[in-house]
């Protein structure tokens, strides 16, 4: 259930909606690009997770797990960012982002759940390709992270990224297998339509848009999924695309990630292709195709 109750009971007494979010948080972008797409005014409440913003008892008063985003609708709190964009669709009909037939209503709710569930994965492998240039922590400072938190499955997960040079091998190829299952579905779904379900775009594109963009910036080899490199071409020309997503990344952020990666390469072997079915797939193809 995505409505709560809030332990911060001021936050009863706002009007219009209001979003805490990170700028580069997948769950946060589907939030924004719901939000944009539906033309509804919002106002803005950033949360830095580099700085550690999400791990305040101000901020764990709003989101009891500690995490972005969290919306309140004129004093409604709701969290879980799949949840918060099928309500924001059924409280604001205008623009809706649903099909109209109840069997592509049931499709559209089965990428939600598919979308959430492969946040847990989304989080390690951008963690280990993406995020590992930001400072590490002192031990002093994870100790504060790890004592003001109360997210006990986050701190653990932080403490392993942070200690760790690289997560388990296993880890990782696990991670890089479900991605790639969940890839296939999207892209065999996309071989005989332009859309997930229906006739345009729905919530379902919206909760898949932040994880193939992710995705990407990691170098993940989308040409191996043709209609799924199509679908992003063209969820990419969305304004909402540009909007609530790309303008929120600070200036350069995107040829940062990638030079990092490409250096990451170079210097250490370490890149997603190196992992799970990834590997496998690049050796077994045909030479000529190894470009
Ligand atoms: N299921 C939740 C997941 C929320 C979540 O994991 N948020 C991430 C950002 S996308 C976060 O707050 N991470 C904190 C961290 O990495 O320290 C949702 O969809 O809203």
């Amino acid at each position: 259930m995505p409505i709560i109750e809030p332990m911060d009971k001021s936050l009863k007494n706002l009007s219009g909606l209001h979003l805490w979010h990170g700028e580069l948080s997948s769950c946060s972008q589907r939030v924004r690009i719901t939000l944009t797409e539906k033309k509804l005014d919002w106002h803005s409440h950033l949360i830095s997770i580099p700085k550690n913003e999400h791990a305040t008892p101000e901020y764990q008063a709003i989101h009891p797990h500690g995490l972005v985003p969290a919306l309140v609708d004129n004093g409604t709190l709701l969290i879980e960012s799949c949840d918060i964009i099928d309500y924001l669709d059924e409280k604001y009909p205008e623009q809706s982002l649903r099909p109209g037939n109840s069997s592509d209503q049931i499709a559209m709710n089965d990428w939600l759940i598919a979308a959430d569930k492969a946040q847990t994965d989304l989080k390690l492998l951008s963690h280990e390709f993406l995020f590992r240039p930001r400072k590490k922590m002192s031990s002093d400072e994870l100790d504060t992270f790890s004592k003001s938190h109360n997210n006990q499955t986050l701190v653990a997960f932080i403490k392993e990224w942070q200690i760790r040079d690289v997560f388990p091998k296993k880890k990782l190829d696990q991670s890089v297998d479900r991605t790639h299952a969940d890839f296939t579905k999207l892209d065999n779904i996309l071989r005989n339509q332009k859309w997930l379900v229906g006739e345009k775009m729905s919530l379902a594109d919206i909760a898949w848009m932040p994880n193939i963009h992710r995705m990407s910036l990691m170098d993940w080899p989308l040409d191996r999924y043709p209609n799924l490199s199509r679908w992003f071409d063209q969820v990419q020309l969305r304004s909402s695309y540009q909007t609530a997503l790309v303008n929120w990344e600070s200036e350069g952020q995107a040829h940062r990630f990638q030079t990092y990666v490409k250096q990451r390469k170079i210097e250490t072997g370490i890149h997603v292709t190196e992992f799970g079915t990834l590997a496998k797939t690049t050796a077994s193809l045909p030479n000529s195709c190894r470009c």
